[in-house]
């Protein structure tokens, strides 16, 4: 079919703020939009896959501040740099047909005419805004909105701000708003529509505060100097700016507007389902179709965040049990409308569980037996028997059951309706026992007929698993010898598309096995060693700004002295007994606890600095004499110690100073 008369299917994750690197949780959204996009391919859709990143706002001006960087260099090395955002979504296999970043010049322009129109029309005006504002969040939010005076987003700190700055009218659509939320199926889940008309729209809608003043890094209003848009109106319209609307760097607005769905996380629901809808309404624009907010991935009880800490890296993950396992895993074991505990653990049991033993299996037993039993080519004869009809049914109805679920994003449901036929199929092999069929040659046909099934039932499975794992599939049916024109949406429903006389090719295990205690005790040193390495490289102290004055410091009498003996205080894990010679001809004691950074015998015979004028102590049941000096920082969080050694040629008694 010519690619004008497909049927379109548009799809959008949220852009990306490239502040940090991205974790699995932002992976999540954008696998889940990437299998959505694969399967409406799958199905002949001619489709828009759309993601991209966010780069204004004034939590991106500070850290690159910070990092003593252009905002512009930042995000270009968390966009583009090594491991960044399109490095990500090449290693996870993301189709994603374009990427918009919302400093892209055509975006930036078409942004500063939309504001305009809006301004033109009268929604928006200019005022003076008052209230409390979240750095991080970059919201202002009422007294009321807060819960426990933090901001109801993030649970930080808010402040109170007040600037001169253009509103929009978004009090004027709360109307339209609640009726397009409460008698369509625009926002889904349903359970999502409560929340916003019960906490946002019902309160009260307050016109929106859509310019800043107190920072530069955004898009700037052309006919007001000083003035940026706020990040929100600049990031939603990224929609329409990446096909073409107010600029010509695209021209597919026409083909794919209004779009058929964006999957945004459930924290910004508000912003898709009330200032979107708002906004388009004021330019007169068609509205997206819908709008799907997914849960979280949490971990520890809360939403991943690199100030919790517990930001889990896909790259360590991907590279550890491979992006298909990953990006599976994602999508079978937490319904996509909640939240999910992420676990190490979870990963590793569905990886074990569902590909190893269910599906790898079911392909390496099958490919195993054709070539062990007709040395890798079925015979062309049949005999189905009744046990058959079953297997069959269930398996050309799949296409169906799963699309059902797909149709409703309910990734998880799809997939337990492909694993049902991969379980069955499992249990039909342990039912027709192949092994007992090839002990007799007169069974040779019907233990061919077994093996076509089976392989069949593969070649089913696989094709509607390819959304989800797109290269092992493709593994698979160059192990089952199913070619391209029979893994397509059409021939996922129809049995019997193998050749008769197939030829397999068994080959690698697709999804080796994992050592559960083996790959954690992995995992949990490179996140041990990926925290150290996010520590500061050098900690030094800050230096003393009491000053001391000179007689005073006169007063510590510093010398150089000379290790005759060293050894550990017995019980003792820290204390080493120094036997010195000051100089003076009487040998010196002092124990300094710094066993965890030398060994006594290394330390016979070097020349030391002692104060020795402090007055004795007692450690340990033994005398101390004075102190010995060493250098002390932090590296890495951990703390280093070095004692000070000077020049042998330097007498015992030598005076410091
Ligand atoms: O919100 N589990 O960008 P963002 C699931 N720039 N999803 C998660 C998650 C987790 N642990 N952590 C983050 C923005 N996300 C805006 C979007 S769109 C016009 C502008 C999801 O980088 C989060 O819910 O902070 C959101 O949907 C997406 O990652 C981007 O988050």
């Amino acid at each position: 079919m010519c690619q004008d008369c497909k049927k379109k299917f548009y799809i959008t994750t949220p852009i990306y703020y490239p502040s940090s690197k991205l974790h699995i949780g932002h992976t999540y959204c954008t696998v889940a939009a990437d299998a959505m996009a694969r399967y409406k391919r799958l199905q002949g859709y001619d489709v828009m896959f759309l993601t991209g990143t966010d780069e204004h706002g004034q939590k991106i001006e500070e850290k690159a501040k910070a990092a003593g960087v252009t905002p512009q260099q930042f995000v270009d090395n968390i966009v583009c740099g090594e491991k960044g955002v399109l490095d990500l979504w090449k290693l996870m296999n993301i189709s994603n047909d374009r990427f918009i970043r919302t400093t892209d010049d055509y975006h930036v322009a078409a942004i500063q005419k939309i504001f305009k129109k809006m301004y033109e029309n009268g929604d928006i005006y200019k005022g003076s805004y008052k209230g409390k504002y979240c750095t991080p969040c970059e919201s202002f939010w009422t007294e009321s909105q807060l819960v426990d005076g933090k901001c109801p987003d993030c649970g930080g700190e808010v402040h109170d701000a007040e600037e001169e700055a253009y509103f929009f009218r978004l009090s004027k659509y709360a109307p339209r708003v609640r009726e397009l939320l409460t008698t369509t199926d625009f926002l889904e889940p349903k359970s999502r529509v409560n929340e916003m008309v019960n906490n946002f729209i019902d309160p009260g809608l307050e016109d929106l505060c859509v310019s800043r003043t107190s920072f530069t890094w955004g898009v700037p209003v052309d006919f007001d100097p000083g003035h940026v848009v706020y990040v929100w109106i600049d990031a939603l319209f990224n929609y329409m700016t990446a096909l073409g609307f107010e600029n010509d760097r695209h021209d597919d607005l026409d083909r794919y507007w209004p779009c058929d769905v964006h999957f945004v996380g459930k924290e910004i629901v508000r912003f898709h389902s009330i200032i979107w809808p708002a906004m388009l309404m004021s330019l007169d624009l068609p509205l997206p179709k819908k709008v799907y907010g997914h849960g979280w991935l949490i971990m520890d009880g809360g939403k991943m965040s690199k100030s919790k800490g517990n930001v889990v890296d896909p790259y360590v993950l991907a590279e550890m049990f491979g992006v298909d396992a990953l990006r599976f895993f994602l999508l079978r074991t937490f319904p996509f409308g909640s939240d999910g505990n992420f676990s190490n653990e979870l990963l590793i049991n569905t990886i074990n569980i569902d590909l190893a033993n269910d599906l790898g299996n079911l392909v390496s037993r099958t490919t195993a037996m054709v070539e062990k039993y007709f040395g890798g080519t079925l015979p062309a004869e049949r005999q189905f028997a009744d046990i058959d009809d079953e297997l069959i049914l269930m398996l050309t109805g799949l296409r169906g059951r799963y699309e059902a679920q797909m149709e409703k994003f309910q990734f998880q449901n799809a997939l337990d309706e492909v694993f049902r036929c991969i379980q069955r199929s499992n249990k039909y092999i342990d039912e027709n026992t192949p092994w007992t069929l090839a002990k007799d040659e007169a069974n040779r046909t019907r233990l061919a007929t077994v093996m076509y099934n089976l392989l069949e039932s593969v070649r089913i499975c696989a094709t509607l698993l390819l959304p989800f794992m797109p290269d092992s599939c493709q593994k698979i049916f160059a192990q089952i010898g199913a070619t391209e024109d029979i893994t397509t949406w059409d021939t996922a429903k129809t049995w019997g598309k193998l050749s008769e006389t197939v030829t397999v090719h068994k080959g690698e295990a697709i999804f080796p096995r994992v050592d559960t205690a083996k790959a954690i005790e992995q995992l949990e040193a490179i996140e041990q060693a990926q925290k150290k390495a996010a520590l500061p490289a050098l900690e030094i102290e800050p230096l003393e700004e009491q000053p001391v004055d000179f007689d005073t410091f006169c007063k510590s009498d510093f010398r150089a002295v000379k290790v005759k003996a060293c050894e550990a205080v017995k019980k003792s894990d820290k204390l080493l007994r120094f036997t010195l010679d000051d100089g003076t001809g009487t040998d010196r004691q002092i124990l300094s606890g710094i066993h965890k950074y030398y060994e006594p015998e290394e330390l016979v015979g070097k020349t030391l600095v002692a104060i020795v004028n402090l007055p004795p102590r007692k450690m340990m049941g033994l005398q101390s004499c004075g102190m010995l000096l060493s250098a002390v920082h932090t590296e890495r969080g951990e703390e280093k110690l070095n004692l000070i050694m000077i020049d042998d040629n330097i007498p015992a008694g030598a005076k410091l100073c």
